[in-house]
């Protein structure tokens, strides 16, 4: 199997993450490609072009929740809501919901500070204080090793972006309970060694 990634990516992220929690970390190979880049190996499989992306054999996963779904079915763990628990469905949607929009965000901040929508800018800070607030109202913080969830990895890589990009200072002293929650995943060595870092960052390509 092959997943084709950044580093940086947060979708990307949750599938590197669940892949060694559920013990593929060795079956999984990574190659890290551009994106938006012409001879990328991803667009003859995926024409958009986006990551992450699993190829095996003839199968070819361009979203993260199909990835870490077709994980789960090697390894028999299981890590995504199945359809039928539909509450814990929903739970897992508003975790995706919230990544959505701080990786909206992040990519925003990208961008040249004059080149940046204000508009954008203030619908994502009003969007993600609301997930954040609900994700602290909800989130109960772990005891003992924290469960690997495709629900928990979404919020986990969304506040890993928010920090990476300082999006909400002060996230820890507002959302206290959902703070000690992230502090709780960050013990796993998946989670801790696959934070977002400067080094991993490229330019923006077209
Ligand atoms: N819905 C997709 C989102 C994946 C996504 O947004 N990937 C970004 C990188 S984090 C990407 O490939 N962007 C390429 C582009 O914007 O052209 C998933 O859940 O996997």
């Amino acid at each position: 199997m092959k997943l084709y990634y950044t580093p940086n990516s947060p979708y990307a992220r949750i599938c590197r993450i669940t892949a060694i929690e559920s013990g593929l970390g060795d079956a999984l190979a990574l190659d890290w490609v551009g994106l938006r880049t012409p001879d990328s190996p991803v667009i003859a499989i995926s024409p958009l072009g986006r990551i992450p992306l699993l190829q095996d054999g003839d199968v070819v996963l361009s979203e993260a929740r199909h990835i870490c779904a077709y994980l789960d079915e090697k390894s028999g763990k299981r890590t995504v809501a199945p359809y039928g628990d539909w509450l814990a469905v929903a739970a897992e949607a508003q975790s995706l919901a919230f990544l959505d929009v701080v990786t909206v965000w992040s990519r925003e901040m990208r961008r040249k500070e004059s080149e940046r929508s204000s508009f954008l800018l203030d619908v994502a800070d009003i969007q993600v204080r609301r997930g954040l607030a609900h994700l602290n109202a909800t989130l109960t913080v772990p005891v003992g090793a924290p469960p690997i969830t495709f629900g928990a990895l979404c919020a986990v890589a969304a506040i890993g972006m928010m920090e990476f990009y300082e999006l909400i200072p002060d996230w820890r002293e507002t959302y206290p309970a959902l703070a000690a929650w992230s502090d709780a995943y960050d013990t796993a060595a998946s989670i801790a060694d696959s934070k977002p870092s400067q080094d991993a960052l490229r330019p923006l390509t077209r």
